[in-house]
C-alpha cells in the first residue's frame, strides 16, 4: 500500500492530486508539524531531513522517495500507463522534455523563491532584514509568474504542454496556491488565472483539497 506523510497545504499537495487523479489506492498519514512531529525520532527514522512531503510503498519491495516533485515524476513513470493513459509520455518524445524543463524550473526555481518568501528568517535572522529578503523574494516570484503568464499567453494552453495536461500543471497549481497572499497572486494574471481556476475543477483537487482540511481561499 502507497502511504503520503502529509501536512496540510504544503509540497505534499501536489502528489496527493496525482494519487487521486490516477485513482490509486492510498493511505494519507499526517505529519503534525505544529507539534514537531516531522522532528520526531519516529518521523525521522523514514525522512532524515525532516521535510514534508515523504511517499512509501511497501507493496513489492521496501521503498520511500522525498522530493515532491521527485514523487511526481516517479507516480507518472508507475502509474500513468496502466492508470491514467493520458499522463503518458514516450522517453524521448518533445512533449516529455517539455515536462522535464517545467518541472525542474517549477520545483528549483519558483519553489527555491516561494521558500524563501514563507521562511526569511532562514537567509537573514533579523526582523527586519527577513522582512526584506520576503519582499524581494516576492518581487522575483511575480517576474517567474509573468514569465508563466507569458507562455500561457504565446501557447493558449490550456496547460502548460499545450492540450495535454500533465504533472506538471498540478505542480504549477500548487506553487500558484501558495502565492494566493501576495499583491499580485497567481489568480490575478489573465491566462494564469483561467488556469488555476480550470485546475480547481478538477475533482482529483477539490477531493485533496477536502481530505487535507484545507479551506477558501483555495488559492
Ligand atoms: N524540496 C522539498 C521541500 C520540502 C519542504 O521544505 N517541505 C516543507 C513543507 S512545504 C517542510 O517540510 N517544512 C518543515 C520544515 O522545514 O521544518 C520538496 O519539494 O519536497
Amino acid at each position: 500500500m502507497i502511504k503520503l506523510y502529509y501536512s496540510p497545504g504544503t509540497a505534499c499537495l501536489a502528489p496527493h492530486f496525482l494519487l487521486e487523479e490516477f485513482k490509486l489506492p492510498y493511505e494519507l498519514v499526517l505529519v503534525d508539524t505544529s507539534r514537531q512531529e516531522h522532528q520526531r525520532e519516529a518521523y525521522l527514522k523514514l525522512n532524515p531531513l525532516g521535510k514534508i512531503p515523504l511517499l512509501t510503498d511497501l507493496t513489492e519491495e521496501e521503498f520511500s522517495l522525498t522530493e515532491s516533485a521527485a514523487i511526481c515524476l516517479h507516480l507518472q513513470d508507475r502509474f500513468a500507463a496502466s492508470h491514467a493513459p493520458a499522463f503518458h509520455l514516450e522517453i524521448g518524445s518533445a512533449q516529455r522534455a517539455q515536462l522535464y524543463k517545467w518541472m525542474l524550473y517549477l520545483s528549483n526555481t519558483l519553489q527555491a523563491e516561494l521558500i524563501s518568501y514563507f521562511y526569511p528568517e532562514r537567509l537573514l535572522a533579523e526582523a527586519e532584514l527577513a522582512q526584506k529578503v520576503k519582499e524581494s523574494a516576492e518581487n522575483r516570484v511575480a517576474t517567474m509568474l509573468s514569465y508563466i503568464e507569458q507562455h500561457f499567453a504565446q501557447t493558449k494552453g490550456p496547460y502548460l504542454l499545450g492540450d495535454t495536461v500533465s504533472i506538471a500543471d498540478f505542480y504549477l497549481f500548487m506553487l500558484g496556491r501558495w502565492t494566493r497572499g501576495m499583491q499580485k497572486p497567481a489568480r490575478a494574471y489573465p491566462h494564469l488565472g483561467v488556469f488555476m481556476q480550470r485546475m480547481f475543477e478538477r475533482p482529483s483537487i477539490v477531493t485533496s483539497f477536502s481530505q487535507e482540511g484545507l479551506q477558501a481561499p483555495y488559492f
